[in-house]
């Protein structure tokens, strides 16, 4: 009250302000860091260094519309967004420019690589004509023990060519996108089945992550047809001939078509 009209009120109001903003500012950090909501079968993070090409492929890949620019700041949250590749929902997260100093929690960056370690793939992504600028991310991944699945693409190879041990990629040119999407696909260590239903046969194929069984398989229809299950009918690599009669705990193949029995 008295802080009001006193000598300082101008300080004091200045000081309160500035505290106001930093409990604002952290607020907005740990809230759009800390997790990304978990969608599609599998989460891969696009990691890269500013104008590295992030967000080009993010939307040329999942056709949703995102700011692009020459600033280093046009993403400054995880932007998170769903892609189907080989008929199943995938989401895609890019990750803001992680700077040095990031597993030490600069910049919130200990909440972004936070985000990393719960994705099950990271692409990295630098600017053809500039590999060395991952090696700071590099270094920072590797300083918080970050091991996942990696994939390292070179943008802009429209621009340049990408260099060895790169998946060269242009957003101008389809080709490479489809490559992209086939080796993010890989990525994401999945497998598809397809169910064979009476009369009929799925046409998308259900996500798994291997090694999973004709039990796994049950439960991505219901639980309680997976408690029912008493084996199944399978065509595909895992099976020894069409059609072969398999037991609950089958392992299942990338590809196969399979006929749930239930009890
Ligand atoms: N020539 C060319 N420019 C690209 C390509 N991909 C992105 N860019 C440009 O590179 C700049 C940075 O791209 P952006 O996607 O915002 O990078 P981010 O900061 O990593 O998200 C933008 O001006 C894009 O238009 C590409 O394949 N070819
Ligand atoms: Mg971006």
């Amino acid at each position: 009250m008295e802080a009001a009209n006193g000598p300082y009120a101008d300080l004091r109001k200045w000081v309160q302000e500035q505290l106001e903003e930093t409990r604002g500012r952290s607020r907005v950090v740990h809230r759009d860091s800390i997790s990304v909501p978990r969608e599609g079968a599998a989460q891969i993070a696009l990691v890269g260094p500013p104008n590295a090409g992030k967000s080009s492929l993010l939307q040329a890949l999942s056709q949703i519309q995102i700011k692009t620019g020459d600033y280093a700041f046009t993403t400054t949250r995880p932007v998170p967004a769903l892609t189907r590749l080989r008929g199943v929902l995938v989401q895609l997260v890019e990750i803001p420019g992680l700077i040095e100093g990031a597993a030490e929690g600069r910049g919130g960056g200990r909440a972004l690589l936070g985000v990393l370690r719960g994705a099950d793939g990271i692409v990295l992504c630098h600017d053809a004509a500039q590999p060395e600028s991952l090696d700071a991310i590099r270094a920072e991944l590797e300083l918080a023990a970050i091991e996942k699945p990696t994939l390292v693409v070179a943008t802009k190879t429209d621009e340049t060519p990408p260099p060895e041990g790169a998946l060269g990629v242009s957003v101008l040119d389809e080709e490479s996108l489809e490559a992209l999407r086939d080796a993010v696909w890989d990525l994401t260590g999945l497998i598809r089945v397809f169910l064979r239903r009476p009369g009929h046969d799925e046409a998308e194929p259900r996500p798994l992550r291997p090694p999973a069984t004709v039990s796994d398989v049950a439960r991505t229809i219901h639980h309680d047809v997976e408690a029912a299950c008493t084996g199944a009918r399978i065509w595909g690599s895992s099976a020894r001939f069409d059609g072969q009669r398999v037991g609950r705990d089958h392992v299942v193949a990338d590809g196969d078509t399979i006929e749930v029995l239930v009890r």
